[in-house]
């Protein structure tokens, strides 16, 4: 089948894309429609003392301006983070109060105290800058360990210490006996930088109340519309949920970001109501890094104990986690369930114990961003590995060959069991293709040329899926991650998929209708994907975790097994046959071993004429299904990064990045290939190019395309990409979730490269050519010493 599984079927939704039709949030324009501006806090800290808007009324073109205690008066309830933590002592978070306007504290600047509507984009700019607002500044503190000490400035008053939670996971008492008796020790303290998500199209809503009919529309840049109609509803009570349609047209990347229900998506949605009028939000640049919720920020201790043969026989950490001013929905469960499950890595460990601190700080809320606490994970476990190699003086690649987990299904100390994988054989792959072996002579020659040349692996592994439902609800989740499907055969035999997943780049549209192609022979061009309104399609989670491949496909292939077997009884009875005799193949229903056949119209056609179908058969071809896998998924690989470094600038340039991963069953190899390419680069930004920074006020230097550096094409090399799966046995495609991973795996394979080169092992992300340059000069140092 040449556009089925394993085919590289081009992109459906690039011809929209590329040729500039796509259908963003900002291309739709409601009759009457109005614009919305915040006024947002200048300070990181601050007490409000009033407000006063009587400038921008006064303006022409502005409709009204709406403040906190307004929304608060008309009970519009707090944002709210879905995942409970308990901590060590068996208490709850202790959580702030997120109001969508602030109304008596600002605590980060961005933080919105009120809103303008007016006619036009320009006059509610204007008018939110005339609007005078009288703060008192209080003491401001940005990170996580500083917030955490003696007499920081208190952020919420139900949070003592700006500490939300402190929790653990593994077996203490074992792992610190294990270290005790270690023969080698390896000690890091390790940061993962703060990071913003920089999605190509920046958030934006559009809020539409219809009095007459009493009912809300939203159009949002979201990556899972049921879920914020959900949340919209029956936690911030804008609107009932029979009476809310939420739409998330074309989405241009979310990466995690667009998962949350932000306060402009509430507040548009109230105003809409107050003004009578559609309100209209598009975020600009700057904006965007003072408002979408950041990602990682951790500071980190880890420990890990090697017996005289190698073998890894425990591992501590504690990992401070900077969740900014306010907790969203996926924050709590990022530095936890996301995080600390997976220190272990790909290494058989017996003891592994960590605690986490979830800190509130002056700064932009921190939640998921592609990865979300796995790319933290990996970090820790490939530096600790990397670090121990060499102060043991032994191959990287054999210390991990020596401590991989061989036998599945393994159970960590850290919940997860993992249920797949071949870790060597990814390993193996990736090292072949990067010719480690000739690494010495390539790195003797860069000498020659005044380089220094370094490598560096990478050994990663994930949890996708985010499953089962139990599992997850156990965890402290409100609901539970399953998914829905429904195939909708027309009568004249072409199909729609309804689904509850989302795609915003992922390519969907193209590989969900791969597999539906492959089951019915049908060519993808007679097959559509609906997603992302809630007028259409029943309920769904939608897209993040890379579970849409794993949970969301197999929902469809549910749904899909139902649609076959009424297709075979009305194949049977029309063809006069056995239904054990029924197959279909090549856009036909087929009598096995004769020439009797349907073409698949003809089936489509026979289901709603309703006339010559079996007897009690209900008219009519379309099934649904909810699917709930029964584990995550866990996808794995080896990346290897080689890089050259200036020793006179620090300047580093990769010169070979390689990676081998294990993706299961793969439907489309170039969309899955073009996830790893987008991943990878956002790795390298984050290793060497990306980092939010603060000011002890509070304030961000980087909120700028000016002072916060994305990777450029010539930043990143041509990647080696290769395949080497083990079948996932948890859902019916054997599929496991590719999203993520080239984010998750490369920052330490990058670092790993880089610290190998300059012999310093003491470096933090991003690897600037200054950060380099430091680095070399403090080994040079340390070497005259
Ligand atoms: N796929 C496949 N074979 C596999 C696994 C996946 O062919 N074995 C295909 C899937 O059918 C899908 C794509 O690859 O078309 C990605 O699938 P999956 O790994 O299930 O991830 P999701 O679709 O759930 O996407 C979420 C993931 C996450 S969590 C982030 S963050 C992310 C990412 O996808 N954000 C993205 N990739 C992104 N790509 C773009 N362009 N923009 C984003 O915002």
């Amino acid at each position: 089948m040449s556009e089925g599984i394993g085919a590289r079927v081009l992109r459906k939704e690039d011809k929209r894309f590329i040729t500039g039709k796509g259908r963003y949030t900002d291309d739709i324009i409601e009759p009457n429609q109005a614009y919305a501006a915040f006024v947002r806090s200048p300070h990181a800290h601050a007490k409000v003392n009033g407000i006063d808007a009587s400038a921008a009324l006064a303006m022409d073109g502005v409709v009204d301006v709406l403040n906190g205690h307004q929304l608060t008066g008309d009970g519009i309830g707090n944002i709210i983070c879905g995942w409970g933590v308990t901590s060590k002592d068996g208490t709850p978070m202790n959580m702030g109060a997120w109001s969508a306007l602030a109304t008596d504290t600002v605590r980060y600047v961005g933080d919105a105290v009120a809103v303008v509507i007016a006619d036009s984009k320009e006059i509610a700019k204007l008018a939110a800058e005339s609007v005078v607002v009288d703060y008192e500044t209080l003491p401001v503190v940005v990170g996580s360990v500083e917030a955490l000490a003696d007499g920081a400035p208190q952020i919420h008053e139900n949070a003592p210490g700006n500490l939300i939670f402190d929790w653990e996971i593994g077996n203490k008492e074992p792992t610190d006996a294990a270290l005790a008796s270690a023969e080698h020790i390896v000690e890091m303290d390790i940061v993962n930088n703060r990071l913003a998500p920089n999605p190509m199209e920046p958030r934006s809503a559009i809020a539409t109340f219809n009095e007459s009919e009493d009912h809300y529309t939203l159009y949002t840049t979201s990556q899972n519309p049921h879920v914020a109609r959900l949340v919209l509803s029956a936690f911030y009570n804008v609107a009932p949920e029979h009476k809310l349609r939420v739409i998330a047209p074309d989405v241009g990347g979310g990466f995690g970001s667009k998962i949350y229900i932000y306060p402009e998506e509430i507040t548009c949605l109230w105003a809409s109501m107050k003004t009578n009028r559609s309100v209209k939000w598009t975020s600009d640049r700057t904006e965007a890094f003072l408002t979408d919720a950041h990602g990682r920020d951790h500071v980190t201790h880890a420990t890990m104990g090697l017996d005289k043969n190698h073998k890894i026989v425990g591992l501590k950490v504690n990992t401070k986690a900077n969740l900014g001013a306010y907790m969203s929905l996926f924050s709590s469960a990022t530095p936890t369930y996301l995080y600390a499950t997976l220190l272990s890595g790909q290494y058989n460990i017996e003891n592994v114990y960590a605690d986490v601190q979830g800190v509130y700080t002056n700064t932009v809320p921190v939640d998921a961003y592609r990865g979300a606490g796995r790319p933290e994970a990996s970090f820790v476990m490939e530096r600790m590995m990397e670090t121990a190699a060499r102060q043991l003086g032994v191959d990287p690649a054999e210390l991990r060959l020596k401590n991989f987990v061989k036998e599945f299904p393994h159970q960590t100390p850290v919940i997860m069991a993992y249920d797949s994988g071949d870790f060597a054989a990814n390993q193996k792959q990736a090292m072949d293709a990067a010719d480690y072996k000739g690494f010495e002579k390539r790195r003797a020659e860069a000498a020659k040329r005044g380089k220094l040349r370094g490598i560096g692996f990478s050994n990663y592994i994930e949890a996708c899926g985010i499953a089962p439902s139990a599992a997850v609800g156990s965890l402290g989740a409100g609901v539970g991650l399953w998914e829905s499907a429904e195939v909708r055969v027309n009568p004249v035999g072409t199909i729609e998929i309804l689904t509850g997943s989302h795609s915003h780049g992922q390519g969907h549209e193209t590989t969900f209708t791969q597999i539906v192609a492959e089951r019915f022979g049908l060519p993808t061009e007679n097959i559509s994907i609906v997603h992302g309104d809630t007028d259409k399609v029943q309920f769904g989670m939608g897209t993040y975790g890379s579970r849409s491949g794993a949970v969301g496909m197999s929902a469809i292939v549910k749904a899909m097994d139902k649609v076959e077997a009424k297709v075979k009884k009305i194949g049977a009875h029309v063809l006069e046959a056995s239904e054990d005799d029924i197959i279909i193949e090549d856009g036909a229903v087929k009598v096995k071993g004769t020439d009797k056949q349907m073409l698949w119209h003809e089936v489509g056609l026979a289901a709603y004429t309703a006339h010559n179908i079996p007897e009690g058969m209900e008219p009519g071809l379309k099934e649904s299904a909810f699917y709930d896998p029964s584990n995550f998924t866990f996808p794995a690989g080896c990346y290897i990064c080689e890089v050259e470094v200036d020793p006179e600038t620090g300047v580093t340039k990769i010169i070979q990045f390689t990676a081998s991963d294990d993706f299961g069953t793969i439907i489309n190899p170039m969309i899955v290939e073009g996830q790893v390419h987008g991943g990878l680069a956002q790795g390298i930004g984050q290793a060497m190019f990306e980092g939010v920074v603060y000011d002890p006020d509070g304030q961000q230097l980087s909120a700028s395309y000016m002072d916060y550096c994305m990777p450029r094409a010539d930043d990143v090399p041509m990647y080696q990409v290769m395949h080497q799966s083990t079948e996932c046995p948890g859902n019916p495609l054997g599929m496991k979730g590719c999203g993520e991973a080239g984010a998750i795996g490369s920052p330490p394979a990058v670092i790993n490269a880089i610290t190998d080169a300059i012999g310093n092992n003491n470096l933090n992300m991003p690897a600037t050519p200054s950060a380099v340059w430091a680095a070399l000069q403090e080994a040079s140092k340390q070497a005259a010493e």
